[in-house]
């Protein structure tokens, strides 16, 4: 069989299991229509079935998460983690509480977390977790013992030597904190079982800060490569939880001005770039909205609809929401108002039919398993300071996310130049992380 039979046959397989998997399937095809070139000089993997190997995860763990409310009514959720790979280290990726999160959410993003953690050059494997518990308007008891419940199933497949979670959407330091707790509690200490711990708990300085910042230091290297700069360009982020709201703080602070910034609340816009003060204010205030930051600046816009159907001008596009918050016709209408780059910040945020218009039209496009590859990196980090049983300043942990997504995109380049994928960063991300999966599968032989 060739190779594009191969991986053609491989896609079928999977979407005969796993029919209505979008999410997972999406994340594997996107991996595997760029491959083909690795393939070609190793056509040993076919009879190996590297492919599907490196697609199925080596464990999916399902429970019941049941708790009560503050009214005494008892709920049921259901609770997941993918161990998806272990053949680079131990399972490391977030926890996920929102109501979206199933089997093929959790998959693609254990998936796509195999392929980030190989990027960063840490001894990390892949994985992903969560339950669809939505936290909004919850209590802080009932988040506790939420928590608490989740965590009193998973502690029997974690360890910091095996699998170490850290956050995602819906779960930040009060629920890193509180899922810690129950840990030691069950098991004992162990310091390192998660990563994202609120700095007093042992986390590390600037875990907070790395994927947004991390995702500025790749933006600023990938724009230096193009012979361009950040100063002055104008930059639209979606998103204002930990990844958007530190890509904005770090975005103003290395020249560019964010002419809209957008969350559920909707999308609020200033063409002469928005105050960086007023703004972290707004975002970080619970009970005030985008709508908010209007009092102090007038001359600003709210609009009610999503800032990528928004009629917004502007140079650099950094989605920090969600999977497939940028369809194909959102696409077609960034790139009309002047989008000459766009980076990934959330995972997967651009659909497939989004990220082949971006290509169509000589869009520089980062994928985000290279451009947000900085908070799995310091949880990374984290996990060192832990068994030194020290904490590193904030200085030494920001150098070396720097240097970290610096050796990303040194890296994208090289495999750019080897493979002559033009500006392809998502194939570059895809073969050169492949490449190191694959050789790691083969020399720890048929398991
Ligand atoms: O998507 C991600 O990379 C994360 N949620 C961070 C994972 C981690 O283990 O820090």
């Amino acid at each position: 069989m060739s190779s594009s039979e191969y991986i053609e046959q491989v896609m079928h397989d999977l979407e005969d299991r796993y029919p209505g998997q979008s999410e997972y399937l999406q994340a594997v095809h996107e991996v595997y229509e760029s491959i083909q070139p690795v393939l070609e000089a190793h056509p040993e993997y076919q009879e190996q079935a590297i492919l599907e190997r490196i697609a199925t995860p080596e464990r999916l763990i399902s429970f019941r998460v049941t708790w009560q409310d503050d009214e005494g009514q008892v709920h049921v959720n259901n609770g997941y983690r993918v161990q998806h790979s272990s053949v680079n280290g131990p399972y490391k990726g977030g926890t996920r509480f929102d109501s979206s999160v199933n089997p093929s959410i959790l998959k693609f993003l254990a998936f796509e977390q195999t392929f980030k953690n190989s990027l960063t050059g840490l001894a990390l494997g892949g994985g992903k977790g969560g339950a669809d518990f939505n936290p909004i308007g919850r209590s802080d008891a009932e988040i506790m013992r939420f928590c608490q419940a989740y965590m009193t199933e998973l502690a029997k497949y974690i360890s910091a030597d095996q699998d170490i979670p850290a956050g995602d959407i819906g779960v930040g330091h009060r629920e890193i904190g509180y899922l810690y707790g129950q840990y030691k509690r069950l098991q004992g200490v162990q310091l390192g079982v998660l990563t994202g711990k609120p700095v007093i708990a042992h986390g590390s300085l600037g875990r907070s800060e790395a994927t947004g910042y991390g995702v500025m230091y790749f933006t600023e290297e990938l724009i230096k490569s193009h012979d361009d700069s950040l100063q002055d360009k104008r930059v639209l982020i979606s998103g204002t939880g930990a990844v958007g709201l530190h890509a904005i703080v770090k975005a103003i602070q290395l020249g560019a001005k964010v002419v809209a910034v957008s969350n559920t609340s909707g999308t609020l816009a200033d063409p002469d770039g928005l105050d960086l003060d007023t703004l972290l204010t707004v975002i970080v205030d619970p009970n005030s909205d985008l709508v908010t930051y209007l009092e102090a600046h007038d001359t600003a816009s709210h609009y009610k609809e999503a800032i990528w159907s928004c009629d917004i001008e502007a140079d650099i596009a950094i989605p920090c929401a969600i999977q497939n918050e940028i369809n194909a016709e959102q696409a077609q209408e960034i790139i009309e108002r002047g989008i000459r780059y766009v980076i990934e910040g959330a995972n997967m945020p651009s659909t497939a039919e989004a990220v082949q218009c971006f290509r169509d039209n000589d869009i520089i496009f980062a994928p985000a398993k290279a451009a947000n590859a900085g908070g799995v990196a310091v949880s990374g980090l984290e996990m060192s300071q832990n068994a030194q049983r020290l904490q590193w300043t904030f200085e030494e942990v920001d150098q070396q996310l720097q240097s970290i997504m610096k050796d990303i995109f040194q890296h994208l380049l090289d495999t750019c130049e080897e493979y002559d994928l033009d500006h392809d960063y998502a194939k570059a991300a895809n073969i050169y992380a492949f490449k190191r999966i694959a050789e790691l599968v083969q020399i720890q032989g048929v398991v």
